[in-house]
């Protein structure tokens, strides 16, 4: 899938539209969903163009691999949903019902959440 430069992650990164921020370094950036479905709902995104986390592995640099991976967990401990728990999902293209054409890992928690079925 070639990536599509106006979904609107990519208008947030450019800064055409605004989001609520809640980290940002120089490869990531996470903002509070704008529809949260729990106490905390936030999306990761990587700042590179990556439609999904195939494209991502596959394409991205080590070093934005390493960094996205790692900013997951940090923010999800600064978010404080660690010692309860939470959950990541990465919805993928049409199947896994995925919106925004750019990757995304959402952090969602602080509540119980209901049990994941398809
Ligand atoms: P999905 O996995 O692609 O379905 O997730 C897209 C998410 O992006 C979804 O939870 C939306 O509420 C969220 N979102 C947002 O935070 N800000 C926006 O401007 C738009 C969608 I459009």
């Amino acid at each position: 899938m070639a990536y599509d430069s106006e979904n609107i992650f990519a208008k947030i990164l450019r800064g055409d539209i605004p989001c609520n921020k809640f980290f940002e370094d120089d490869h990531v950036l996470a903002f509070h969903d704008i529809a949260p479905q729990a106490p905390t709902h936030i999306l990761v995104i990587p700042k590179g163009a990556y439609t999904s986390y195939d494209d991502f592995a596959m394409n991205a640099s080590d070093e934005e691999i390493l960094a996205f991976t790692r900013a997951i967990g940090k923010i999800a401990a600064a978010a404080g949903v660690v010692e309860d728990g939470y959950r990541l999902i990465s919805n993928t293209r049409e199947h896994g019902r995925q919106d925004v054409p750019h990757l995304h890992v959402h952090i969602i928690g602080g509540k119980k959440l209901g049990l994941m079925l398809p």
